[in-house]
């Protein structure tokens, strides 16, 4: 079973600023703590991020075909991207969104996500834990 794990933007930031939202924890470590639960699942995990919209739109796409399942956090284009949305639509692959932070809790911008219209799951708040929890889904459903 093949997993893509898709971020969006600024989650490359992660562990350099902001470590009482997002944690201090890099996305180096979050790409191999994903890596290693996927080993241990017998999965095969691809990992992207990138912080321009149109870039994640064409790998979406490119997940047709290629892989059974996607993992996404789509950063603030969540909370503002029918484009994302359409792709995740379009390429009509199982998919997860994952939120470290607890949207809900946050500014009122946040509560509202486009991609949940698709998303089959969606995990907020658990911190690099949900993309665990994300792929142990996939695999187990
Ligand atoms: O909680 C999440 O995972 C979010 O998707 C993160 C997005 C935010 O816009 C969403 O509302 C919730 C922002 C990611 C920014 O990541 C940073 C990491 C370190 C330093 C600064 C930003």
């Amino acid at each position: 079973m093949k997993i893509k794990v898709i971020n969006g933007p600024n989650l490359n930031m992660l562990g350099i600023r902001e470590p009482s939202v997002y944690g201090k924890s890099t996305y180096t470590d979050l790409v191999n703590l994903i890596a290693k639960r996927a080993e241990e699942l017998s999965l095969t995990c691809d990992f992207f991020q990138s912080n321009h919209e149109g870039d994640i739109v064409t790998e979406i796409q490119n997940c047709y075909g290629a892989f059974d399942g996607i993992v996404i956090n789509p950063g603030a284009y969540t909370h503002t991207s029918v484009a994302i949305l359409d792709a995740l639509k379009a390429v009509s692959l199982p998919t997860v969104e994952v939120h470290i932070s607890d949207v809900d809790s946050r500014e009122e911008f946040r509560k509202f996500s486009y991609v949940s219209l698709y998303a089959e799951k969606i995990i907020k708040g658990k911190g690099f834990e949900g993309y665990l929890e994300a792929l142990e889904y996939l695999k187990n459903k």
